[in-house]
């Protein structure tokens, strides 16, 4: 169980880490399925199944071979705050190089690692749903450019082929596989290039005490994850003071509380 000694020695030099192929054929087959009809059909699903992360994508908000990694990544105590699923045809695309370099993304969210734990304060989780070869166009990164001491150079920020930066590299990978990087990481979603589309499902983690993306799941997605589900948008606050000792906002607690989840009736 966790990750291997291996596997954190290369998230923490790249920033970057790939889990290949730890869903099933089945699982990938429901989910694609799922994003096909929410994509070109969404009538044909019940509500609760109308975006992610419900329906059949609802075992991505706590797969094993994913929790275990952030529970070493993020620590004991994560969120789910922000998930969204893409059909990228050729040509689209999800924006220019963004990330790296000593600022971070913000302090608070900040990459770090000290007395042997990386704390990674947020954590995108890539499920990639059909096989991805490095020319396809998938998350590129510049490896290491989540503690570089310099902002990232505008030499090394193209993505246009042939002023692309030297260090900038994309993966490969089975159908199913999981791709987690900090997003402290300097990374883009550049021009799809396949014929057939980008299937894939992100999410982002976080620590319980922090919240990024404001809120977007509609209540009736959220109305229709079993509880143990829901538990991965509870609020961000880590105690209760009220209570001696202080109630932790634990899993555990949630299960046993009526408790809504985040709120989720903003408007923009
Ligand atoms: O679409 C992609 O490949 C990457 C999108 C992105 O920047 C992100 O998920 O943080
Ligand atoms: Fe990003």
């Amino acid at each position: 169980m966790g990750m291997t000694e291996e596997e954190k020695f290369r998230f923490d030099l790249t920033g970057y880490l790939i889990r290949p192929a730890i869903l099933t054929p089945e699982q990938i087959a429901d989910i694609v399925e799922q994003i096909d009809r929410i994509k070109h059909d969404p009538d044909s699903l019940p509500p609760a199944e109308r975006n992610v992360p419900g329906g059949a994508s609802s075992l991505l908000i706590d797969h094993p071979k994913v929790t275990e990694v952030l529970h070493e990544i993020i620590g004991p105590n994560v969120r789910l705050e922000g998930t969204f699923c893409v059909w990228r045809q050729k040509g689209e695309w999800a924006g220019d190089l963004h990330g790296g370099g000593p600022q971070q993304i913000d302090p608070i969210f900040g990459y770090r690692c000290a007395h042997g734990r990386i704390h990674a304060g947020m954590v995108r989780v890539v499920f990639e749903l059909t096989d991805v070869s490095k020319q396809d166009g998938a998350t590129h990164f510049i490896p290491g450019s989540h503690k570089a001491n310099f902002p990232m150079h505008p030499d090394h920020m193209s993505l246009e082929p042939g002023e692309r930066s030297e260090f900038l590299t994309s993966y490969e990978c089975p159908a199913g596989s999981a791709i987690f990087f900090t997003e402290n990481l300097c990374h883009a979603g550049p021009h799809w290039q396949r014929d057939t589309p980008r299937v894939a499902v992100l999410n982002a983690y976080t620590h319980l005490a922090t919240h990024w993306h404001r809120p977007t799941i509609a209540a009736e997605i959220m109305a229709g994850l079993a509880r143990e589900k829901q538990a991965w948008f509870r609020e961000p606050w880590i105690a209760d003071f009220r209570t001696s000792p202080a109630t932790h906002n634990s899993m555990e607690r949630f299960l046993d509380n009526e408790e809504p989840t985040v709120r989720l009736d903003h408007k923009p």
